[in-house]
């Protein structure tokens, strides 16, 4: 069921402790970590406790978690000290947008210049 851990999800199993990751911040709701396959010198993932296959649907069915996952976004990039020279928050939704992982998180990247995208 939608919000309820899901025993095939990969981020699950970082929430659940089954899975090691590098978590450098935790909330009641989020967990954060080191992307496995970093994009910049900052790349981590910031994503819900609850399972929702993506950030449109953690945002229709949990909006305040929604919120604390882009707070805690912000709150990376602060301990991360790129939140002066600029950073990224990017939830990728769908496999034509390059999600793999089919529960929401959102990917705070910095440390580089970072290619404009729009
Ligand atoms: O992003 C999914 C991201 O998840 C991708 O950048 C790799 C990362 N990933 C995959 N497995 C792991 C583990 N075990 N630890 C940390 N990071 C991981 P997407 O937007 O779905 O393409």
């Amino acid at each position: 069921m939608a919000g309820e851990p899901q025993a095939d999800c990969l981020f699950c199993k970082i929430v659940a402790g089954e899975v090691p990751a590098t978590i450098v911040r935790e909330s009641e709701t989020t967990v954060a970590f080191r992307d496995i396959n970093p994009q910049a010198p900052t790349h981590v993932l910031v994503i819900p406790k609850v399972h929702y296959a993506n950030a449109r649907e953690l945002a229709a069915a949990a909006p305040a978690i929604a919120a604390d996952v882009v707070r805690e976004a912000g709150e990376v990039a602060a301990d991360e000290k790129v939140d002066a020279t600029g950073y990224r928050i990017v939830f990728n939704t769908g496999p034509g947008a390059g999600q793999t992982v089919f529960h929401a998180h959102a990917h705070v990247l910095g440390g580089r210049d970072l290619q404009r995208l729009v």
